[in-house]
């Protein structure tokens, strides 16, 4: 049978391809004919392991193509983008999401399963995707089955994810749930985890605001040591010892599209419940000016060079989505500081972004901001000599203190920088 994917983005477009490589016909629909363009030369716009080159098989045995519109099929996945909203709780813009599911009406008949995939608030499927399908004539359970299935595959493992995670199906009915679970056994070799919709909303988002709530804990935790000269990554490696303890790693912020997002989705529904979320959300966004203030400390003369590396949201992907890497350069640079940039993930050239060598001339100190492997392996004592002050901030714990021990290098991290 046809699987028509509404949506090409980081989720989509692997959950297609996946698809494909099992067998089925599918037909990729964006709304940006530029990126289906691209798509149907056999070409990925985005950079995820594995991709690639699965999708271009695809492409050349015909199992998938790309288009601007939607086609008749029997099953339909939406994974389209949910942003916050410019209002008070930031909460959940559905308006993609309704457009989509509009945009499949006149395609779907009797029998077809529609699946929502794009992470929305809890009640969402019920009280929102549901009326829509509805308002057409169906009636969900017995002529469309609807489901949400939460994608919850790491950005950079998504294909071995997609694949090995388990996975949730949500059915707005029994039989809608069992419907949906059938479309994902082609795939998934982990469980089936069956519910209702909304406990699978709510369970997509209460993991990632689980996540966040614990970096939270180790970012607050990071301040506290640094009042108290106590080195915050040695409390975290510690405690962690111990077999039900597991603190996250304090960091320069968190991003992405998921857990800089999705808490605000819980926050809207019962903002006078979710408190510990809401400071959570509040703690992680302060990390940058934190990040700012250490700088300045090490740096008092503002037209200091400070070479950025790394400045998407995490290590080893392209993504620059809600990456506080690049707030902490517009916060450098507000200040008067002459901020370079180097990232040998992104290829975008409006950012000038220079070579690892040429960055380091005459700088002032390197700015870890993202830990990507590149970084790891790297000559700094060979590097640093390019430099005016050999100054390493790392405030992705990727290095260690002992790496530098002996040499001329001041080395940094988010541990050793006591008020
Ligand atoms: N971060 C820290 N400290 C940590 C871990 C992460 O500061 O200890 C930061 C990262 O640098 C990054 C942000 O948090 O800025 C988020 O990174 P991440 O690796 O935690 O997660 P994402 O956003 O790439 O993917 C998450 C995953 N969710 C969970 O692990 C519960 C993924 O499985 C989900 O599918 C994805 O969100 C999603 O799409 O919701």
């Amino acid at each position: 049978n046809k699987v028509c994917v509404i949506g090409l983005g980081y989720i989509g477009l692997p959950t297609a391809t996946m698809f494909a490589l099992s067998g089925k016909d599918v037909v990729g629909v964006d709304v940006n004919k530029k990126v289906v363009e691209t798509l149907n030369r056999g070409e990925v716009h985005i950079e995820e392991p594995g991709l690639g080159e699965s999708f271009k098989k695809m492409v050349n045995e015909k199992k998938i193509v790309a288009s601007t519109t939607p086609e008749e099929a029997d099953v339909f996945i939406i994974a389209v983008p949910t942003p916050n909203k410019d209002d008070q709780y930031k909460s959940c813009d559905l308006k993609y999401v309704e457009s989509a599911t509009q945009s499949i009406l006149p395609y779907i008949k009797k029998g077809d399963v529609v699946i929502v995939e794009s992470t929305i608030a809890p009640t969402t499927t019920d009280e929102v995707v549901k009326p829509i399908i509805e308002g057409e004539g169906f009636k969900v359970g017995q002529d469309i089955f609807l489901a949400h299935c939460p994608e919850r595959v790491l950005p950079g493992k998504i294909m071995e994810e997609l694949v090995e995670n388990n996975r949730i199906v949500g059915g707005v009915t029994e039989k809608c749930t069992e419907e949906a679970a059938k479309i994902y056994e082609v795939f998934v070799k982990g469980e089936i985890l069956k519910t209702t919709s909304k406990t699978a909303e709510m369970s997509k988002l209460m993991e990632n605001t689980f996540r966040d709530v614990n970096i939270a804990l180790a970012n607050e935790l990071t301040k506290i040591c640094n009042k108290l000269d106590i080195n915050s990554l040695d409390v975290v490696r510690l405690a962690n010892k111990h077999p039900r303890v597991n603190i996250h790693t304090p960091g320069p912020g968190v991003g992405g599209h998921c857990l800089a997002v999705d808490p605000y989705f819980i926050i809207e529904k019962a903002p006078e419940l979710a408190k510990i979320i809401a400071l959570s959300r509040e703690t992680n966004n302060s990390m940058p000016e934190y990040v700012v203030s250490k700088v300045e400390k090490m740096l008092p003369k503002k037209d200091s060079k400070v070479s950025v590396f790394g400045i998407t949201y995490k290590g080893n992907t392209d993504d620059l989505r809600e990456s506080p890497a690049l707030e902490i350069v517009e916060i450098l640079k507000e200040k008067g500081y002459n901020v370079v940039l180097h990232d040998p993930h992104v290829k975008d050239t409006e950012l000038n972004l220079i070579d690892r060598k040429e960055a380091v001339v005459d700088s002032d100190m390197i700015l870890i901001l993202a830990d990507h492997n590149e970084f790891k392996d790297i000559d700094y004592k060979e590097l640093t000599k390019e430099m005016n002050t050999p100054l390493i901030f790392d405030t992705k714990a990727i290095l260690k203190d002992e790496d530098f021990e002996g040499s001329n290098i001041i080395f940094k991290n988010l541990g050793n920088i006591s008020d």
